[in-house]
């Protein structure tokens, strides 16, 4: 069963073709143009792992005869959990390569979220490393095929134990991609939404790949450009903006880190000649905070992107001083618009604004909350359509209803003003999420599993702000029978198997909530009262 193609109307198709943003490329196929153009260039360093284009296009052939080989047919989904190592790239390619589509899960995702990604995405199989962060996805994969009835294999790098190793999985590899219509879904990346489990957001070859080709130039990239992944790979940041898909566009070389933090990442980017990086604001503070005290040569470093949650000027102003770099403030979404300032903008858009929309046919609106356009320089609620924005979440009748207007256009949640060059400041958002250091997190999702316990009557989970997460989450527990403490609550909320992130950071307990005679106050109302009583008195 293939997901339906994406559907933008005809007009919009044929406006995205003629303006030449969507080249008809698929993911297939290019990897045997990077092969061809850059063969033997670098263009991986993982680990120990140090290989030319050649050598990753060679393993990920093999790889895609060994999925193919399971029996997975084109279209099919295949759930992938990968930390940042060589077997990520090969994965994927090689997923593409034989016509079938990743569906991204989060290193941190645990049972609740692996077991809806698999159900909902329907997939046929499920990519894992044996082991990671201390944490081991055996047990997590026995889960998964017992409980998600289409998943019929689990490919492992690393010890395999009862399942199929990576590493055997082909022996000659295909020859050539398996065909797809570069109009079709190439892969499902995950939403950080604010309303329950994360969602599906079908990209296709077309639009992702322009997003890419035109990301890779705005940073500058070229063939001598080094980038680090810091970031978990499966996020849509460093795959794309302009990540290891924008600078293998153009035969860069991408050097995986396995973790974020200074002392790991500094060693790469002295070793490599690391040229651009991405990091969400939290990890961009820490850096610098580090920098001045590291014997490791940073001097290879030309553009530090920033992105994911708000980077405060204050900060922002403090890149080029400590780390040497021209920062690039970088404002996407895995739903599509990505905005950059660019490389030469004057320092003062740089560090006050999160820059401009990637495309001349990204179309934004910046509105009031009854529809009506605010004018510049006023906050507003973004709206956004384009030839890399999508028109619907996969199989979201229900939330496509609340995030889309009829005409197609996505409502960010975000609110934020419009300056002059069409420069956008984000101000803040509209929706119930909480972007702790770039991990969006449903309120809705951590009540949900709050109130599963018996010692719960209700729960609401706010955002609060934080010097260096940006901000965390705090929840207002209502006790039902018995003295519940937070440490309790933490413990079980942790054990359903959910993203530690998601742990509330804190746990505030509250005699009731107050209600309206009516009985019914929107959460989002409850939130807002809650957290001005209790929060912001004094
Ligand atoms: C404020 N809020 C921001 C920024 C994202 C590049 C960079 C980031 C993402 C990403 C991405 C922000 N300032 N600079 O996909 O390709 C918040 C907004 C936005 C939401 C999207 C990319 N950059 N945000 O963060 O899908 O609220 O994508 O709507 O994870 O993050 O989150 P996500």
């Amino acid at each position: 069963m293939s997901i339906p193609r994406q559907i933008w109307p005809e007009s919009f198709e044929r406006l995205y073709v003629a303006n030449g943003h969507w080249q008809g490329e698929t993911f297939g196929r290019m990897l045997d143009r990077l092969e061809a153009d850059f063969g033997e260039r670098l263009a991986l360093v993982a680990g120990e792992a140090r290989w030319s284009y050649a050598e990753l296009a060679r393993r990920a052939r093999v790889a895609a005869e060994g999925f193919a080989g399971l029996g997975l047919a084109p279209g099919e989904r295949v759930l992938v959990q990968l930390p940042n190592r060589a077997e990520f790239l090969v994965a994927v390619f090689g997923l593409f390569y034989a016509g079938l589509v990743p569906v991204y899960a989060l290193p941190a995702h645990r049972e609740t979220e692996v077991l809806h990604l698999a159900a909902k995405s329907g997939a046929r199989a499920y990519v894992i490393a044996d082991r990671h962060d201390g944490f081991d996805y055996l047990p997590l994969a026995r889960k998964v095929l017992a409980e998600v009835p289409g998943v019929a294999h689990v490919i492992v790098a690393g010890a395999a134990a009862e399942f199929t190793a990576f590493d055997g999985l082909g022996d000659q590899g295909l020859t050539a991609p398996v065909p797809r219509n570069p109009r079709e879904v190439a892969f499902l990346q995950i939403s950080g939404g604010s309303t329950g489990l994360p969602k599906l957001i079908p990209r296709t070859h077309d639009d992702y790949l322009y997003s890419v080709r035109a990301s890779a130039e705005i940073c500058g990239l070229n063939a001598e450009s080094v980038y680090l992944c810091a970031l978990p790979a499966a996020h849509n940041f460093p795959m794309s903006s302009p990540g290891y898909l924008g600078v293998l566009h153009v035969g860069g070389t991408v050097v995986m880190s396995p973790n974020p933090q200074p002392e790991v990442a500094f060693r790469l980017i002295a070793e490599h000649g690391v040229t651009i990086t991405g990091l969400v604001p939290p990890l961009a503070l820490l850096w610098m905070q580090a920098a001045p005290r590291s014997k490791h040569d940073l001097s290879s470093l030309q553009v530090l992107g920033v992105g994911g949650a708000k980077f405060i000027p204050e900060a922002a102003a403090r890149v080029r001083p400590t780390l040497g770099c021209t920062l690039q403030q970088v404002f996407g979404m895995a739903e599509g618009l990505v905005n950059y300032t660019r490389l030469d903008d004057p320092e003062d858009i740089i560090i006050n604004t999160q820059g401009r929309p990637i495309s001349p046919d990204d179309e934004v609106l910046v509105l009031d909350d009854d529809g009506n356009p605010v004018p510049e320089g006023e906050p507003g609620n973004l709206y956004t359509r384009g030839p890399y924005t999508i028109r619907g979440y996969h199989e979201e009748p229900s939330a496509n209803a609340r995030s889309f207007t009829p005409d197609g256009f996505y409502r960010t949640g975000d609110v934020v003003r419009r300056l002059p060059g069409g420069y956008l400041e984000v101000r803040g958002r509209a929706g119930d999420h909480i972007n702790r250091a770039g991990e969006k997190i449903s309120a809705e999702e951590v009540e949900d599993h709050l109130i599963a316990h018996e010692g719960v009557f209700d729960a609401a989970v706010v955002a609060l702000p934080d010097k260096f997460l940006g901000e965390k989450t705090c929840a207002f527990v209502v006790r039902a029978e018995g003295e519940v403490q937070s440490k309790d609550l933490k413990a079980f909320v942790r054990d359903r198997g959910i993203a530690e992130f998601k742990v509330p950071d804190q746990i505030v307990f509250v005699p009731a909530f107050e209600t309206t005679a009516v009985g019914k106050v929107s959460r989002k109302a409850l939130r807002a009262a809650l957290k001005d009583t209790y929060l912001n008195k004094g």
